[in-house]
């Protein structure tokens, strides 16, 4: 067991060139040459109403209102005094006296940012004393009997929505890989597909131009629909089958256009949620999809059950702006029927142990958890990575370049690596 000797923060830049919090945790224990643990906290571009707060300085002469340095002074002069001195094998504990410090429902006296920049890096800090993998360490501590299967890539590959301008209403589409292949593998065939779609794109006089995640975001695509007949085009074009190594999922993000009713501005279409649904059933036959998510708005609950219905079992339905790993609200989506997999964000729920509750009541209730990277400030934090394989997550959910994103497939690749060897 080793102490916590000091919590340190910083503000650093996310992937927006907006602040994000960096947190530094030593523990006691010179003899073993002092283990530290390190991290750093992502936010997203567009956010589920409910999630854990984004805490920032709203003084408007730094980073526009964005700065992070009240979140810094949180975790350096009310957290750090708090945890300095507690067993860093403690999370769950510590994790609990922060939540309940804060107390609030939301985290919005601390920030979910500042609780869980500490949560992080001292749940690191313990790893790296136990000389053990971060996914190790968490399947050991909370208890997670996951076999060691790997997650595999979904990976966004056109996006739009709040995530680009000018594009498809809809958020992202994506390439999830299936079948038994190794993640390094799955990760080849999916940068393999990528680089075959940014063809197909340049000869229908697309923009190859990225959005916020490393996806193509082309300017004034005609509809929501084309994207899907280009990923399945890109999946042959390198050799594999739809269906088979590779599928479709969406993400619409639907709550980022409604308002009361669904607005797809680039069709000039209104929808009512009734009409959404009939216009994405034509979908469910005609594409190999994987998984839906997000198709309603997250102010529109009575309509998912609806969806859910019609979709039929044939691919689940992700919650992601509705649920926002939060497990009360998780178990109220499973009771009324109306999601059947979730989305993963540890800064929706602001700890390390509220995310991994979240992540079991899927488990119990055998449905997939997708562990997901964040839209405009992401950082260079592998910890979803060694998350997602201690929860035994379906997928991760990625973009496909930039530095922040491709570091999370190198984690990947990396641990399967060391599975390997063992
Ligand atoms: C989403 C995410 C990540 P954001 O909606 O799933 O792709 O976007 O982080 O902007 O909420
Ligand atoms: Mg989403």
């Amino acid at each position: 067991m080793a102490k916590i000797k000091s919590v340190k923060a910083r503000e650093i830049l996310a992937s927006g060139g907006e602040p994000s919090l960096q947190v530094t945790v030593n523990l006691e224990g010179e003899s073993l040459g002092h283990a530290q643990g390190e991290a750093s906290v992502s936010y997203g571009a567009s956010a589920g109403s409910k999630e854990a707060t984004v805490l920032l300085d709203k003084d408007l002469k730094r980073y526009n209102g964005k700065g992070m340095q009240m979140a810094v002074e949180i975790i350096n002069k009310i957290i750090s005094p708090a945890v300095v001195g507690m067993e860093a094998g403690e999370q769950q504990v510590i994790d609990k006296l922060m939540i309940d410090l804060d107390g609030t429902e939301t985290k919005s006296r601390f920030g979910g940012n500042a609780i869980l920049g500490v949560s992080m890096s001292i749940c690191r800090a313990q790893a790296n004393e136990e000389k053990i993998e971060l996914y190790e360490y968490l399947r050991k501590i909370y208890d997670l009997k996951s076999a060691n299967r790997l997650p595999k890539p979904m990976v966004v590959m056109i996006e739009g929505g709040k995530h680009a301008d000018n594009t498809t209403d809809l958020q992202e589409y994506l390439v999830s890989a299936m079948g038994n292949k190794s993640a390094t593998e799955n990760v080849r065939m999916e940068m393999e597909i990528y680089q075959a779609l940014k063809k197909i794109l340049k000869r229908e006089g697309l923009s190859i131009n990225v959005g916020n995640e490393g996806a193509f975001a082309p300017d004034h695509i005609k509809n929501n629909e084309l994207p899907m007949q280009y990923l399945v085009e890109a999946i042959k074009s390198v050799g594999y089958t739809p269906g088979v190594d590779a599928g479709i999922s969406i993400d619409a993000a639907a709550s980022e256009f409604y308002d009361e009713k669904y607005n797809l501005r680039i069709e000039n279409k209104i929808l009512s949620s009734e009409e959404l649904i009939n216009y994405y059933s034509e979908w469910i036959d005609k594409y190999p999809f994987v998984s839906w998510e997000d198709m309603l708005s997250e102010f529109d609950w009575e309509s998912w059950p609806k969806l859910l219905e019609k979709i039929g079992g044939k691919f689940p339905l992700i919650a992601d702006d509705l649920t926002v790993t939060n497990t009360k609200i998780w178990q109220e989506a499973i009771d009324k029927k109306t999601a059947n997999a979730i989305i993963i964000k540890l800064n929706q729920a602001g700890t390390v142990s509220e995310t991994i509750e979240c992540c079991k009541l899927a488990i119990a209730n055998n449905f997939w958890t997708i562990t997901s990277h964040r839209g405009g400030g992401e950082t260079n934090d592998t910890f979803m990575v060694d998350l997602a394989v201690a929860v035994g997550s379906e997928y991760i959910k990625v973009g496909p370049t930039r530095g922040e994103r491709v570091e999370k497939y190198n984690r990947l690749m990396r641990i399967e690596e060391e599975l390997n060897e063992k």
